[in-house]
């Protein structure tokens, strides 16, 4: 292959120089090219050292948590979409830099490739889940991007109106694009070949020896507008750092569990499945949640208990850290006294109401500790649990400013009516939920417009300790503007706090207030 034509047609002219466009065209279809084989490599040796993924939770791993924190509140759930559009709107700005800065001659466009395709191998290689293997993906989009790059550079001159020259350069770019795409949707299909959704089928039901108990009439005040008790799957709350969802078969999965044990023992999937299986309602919380905010669900999960695995291995005394780690790479730090208590229940769970765990919520085998947020409790994609200490290591979260240990906070939350509904005055239902997760609710109460007496609610039935509880209180409301505020007290006598406290570092506090007007 001739790399630079301009030996064959002559260099150009003092006074040459590219045309914008032809510079941009340039740059892109080598970004396209580089992409495309990354793409294609990483589909072999795992599709998370895809480089534009790659340096996307490279990013996001290495943000400060300061802009971590920021976008997260001004984003919410949708932190990953901006994630993405950011370091593609990068990207794409660098590249045209790279073409624009090449005009008279590509030594620029290369440097500035190179660096790009160097931040992609730093990329992979700070990534925990990643092997060796995995640099081969960026590197080979460094060769092929630097290597499309000086080739259709040289392919852009001569500029003069040469219509040969021109269709040339048009046939090599379109040809490079086409290629590009080719190879990287070959990457895409081998990259999926792990196929989660037979994998899922392929398990079936689920049938736990020890079901959930039957909900009792009355368990949620949906028909006031509540929750419902139990979340649907598809409604469940999602937050975890994956750009992409973690592709793991269920007869390739083994959970490994090793650190300051009498002996390390591995777990397969059907190990698991074919121990006694439980079924239990728990509801998940995120640290991340705001006051009255949604990042809670509830679900009957059904797994084996975790404490069962662990005393298999047998913990040794001066562990007190049970350090878990996804498959991709997120780890979690939780409390060994909280994963060994008997009457907390903390589970190794593979199925959620009913079926096995979808996805996008740790197929085939997460954590669920109740009562401690998700970011130290609720590994999904579990792979790997090591006894440790607190001491001598760090979950995802922490070196992120958030705190070590994280006990949920009693709360409580209006559901109805909702922020800014106009009520017809006289006699109204407010509804909602509180949770105060293996303690229990004792008492919910509300007041208007932050004064006066807390009106005691009526709570659904209890469930459980380890699940959320719903509640209902109809009173008469007088016209105006009026506001609405709300707190629980859970079975220590806890009340909630009405200081507000922003959910870092170690979870939101504050009473839900709504406002209405009644007319
Ligand atoms: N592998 C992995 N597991 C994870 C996370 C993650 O980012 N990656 N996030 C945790 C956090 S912060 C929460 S709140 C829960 C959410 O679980 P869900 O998505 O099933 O609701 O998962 C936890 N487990
Ligand atoms: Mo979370």
């Amino acid at each position: 292959m001739q790399l630079d034509t301009r030996t064959t047609t002559g260099a150009p002219t003092p006074s040459g120089r590219l045309p914008g466009g032809r510079v941009l065209a340039v740059a892109y279809v080598s970004l396209l090219a580089a992409l495309g084989v990354g793409h294609l490599v990483a589909g072999l040796v795992g599709p998370g050292a895809s480089p534009f993924f790659a340096v996307g939770d490279w990013v996001r791993d290495n943000s400060p948590h300061a802009v971590v924190e920021w976008a997260k509140a001004t984003f919410g759930t949708a932190d990953k979409t901006v994630l993405f559009i950011g370091v593609t709107v990068v990207v794409l700005g660098v590249t045209a830099a790279a073409g624009l800065l090449s005009r008279t001659r590509p030594a620029p466009g290369l440097v500035i490739a190179a660096a790009q395709g160097v931040l992609g191998i730093v990329a992979v290689l700070t990534r925990p889940d990643l092997g060796q293997l995995a640099i081969a993906a960026p590197a080979a989009s460094l060769v092929v991007g630097l290597v499309v790059f000086s080739w259709l550079h040289g392919r852009a001159w001569p500029v003069e109106q040469d219509r040969e020259s021109r269709r040339r350069f048009l046939r090599a770019g379109a040809g490079t694009v086409i290629g590009a795409a080719a190879l990287g949707t070959v990457g895409q299909l081998v990259g999926s070949r792990v196929d989660v959704e037979g994998s899922r089928a392929a398990v079936g039901k689920l049938t736990p020896v020890s079901p959930a108990p039957k909900l009792p009439p009355g368990a949620d005040f949906a028909a006031n507008g509540t929750a419902r008790f139990i979340t649907a799957n598809r409604d469940f709350y999602r937050i975890d750092t994956a750009l992409t969802l973690p592709r793991v078969a269920a007869q390739d999965w083994r959970l490994r569990i090793h650190g300051l044990v009498d002996k390390p023992v591995e777990f397969t999937f059907s190990d698991i499945r074919g121990r006694r299986l439980i079924e239990r309602p728990v509801t998940l919380a995120c640290v991340s949640n705001e006051v009255g905010g949604g990042l809670i669900s509830t679900a009957n999960w059904i797994g084996v208990p975790l404490r069962e695995l662990l005393a298999e291995a047998g913990v040794k005394p001066g562990a007190d850290q049970l350090f878990s780690t996804s498959t991709d790479g997120f780890t979690a730090g939780t409390p060994v006294d909280a994963v060994m208590d008997q009457n907390r229940g903390a589970m190794l769970a593979i199925g959620m109401n009913g079926e096995p765990l979808p996805q996008e919520h740790g197929f085939p085998a997460r954590m669920v500790v109740p009562g401690l947020y998700g970011y130290v409790s609720a590994t999904k994609w579990v792979v790997d649990m090591e006894l440790t200490t607190f001491a001598d290591k760090q979950g995802y979260w922490i070196p992120r400013g958030w705190s070590a240990k994280g006990p949920i906070k009693t709360q409580s939350r209006i559901d109805s009516p909702r922020d800014g509904f106009v009520l017809a005055k006289g006699r109204n239902t407010i509804a909602g939920v509180a949770w105060a997760q293996t303690i229990g609710v004792r008492e919910v109460e509300v007041r208007f417009d932050g004064q006066g007496d807390w009106h005691p609610a009526e709570l659904s039935t209890e469930v459980g300790l380890n699940t959320w509880r719903m509640w209902r209180v109809t009173l008469d409301l007088e016209a105006g503007e009026r506001t609405i505020q709300v707190r629980a007290t859970d079975n220590r006598g806890h009340t909630q706090t009405e200081d507000e406290a922003p959910p870092a570092p170690d979870g939101a506090t504050g009473w839900h207030t709504v406002h209405v007007s009644v007319n």
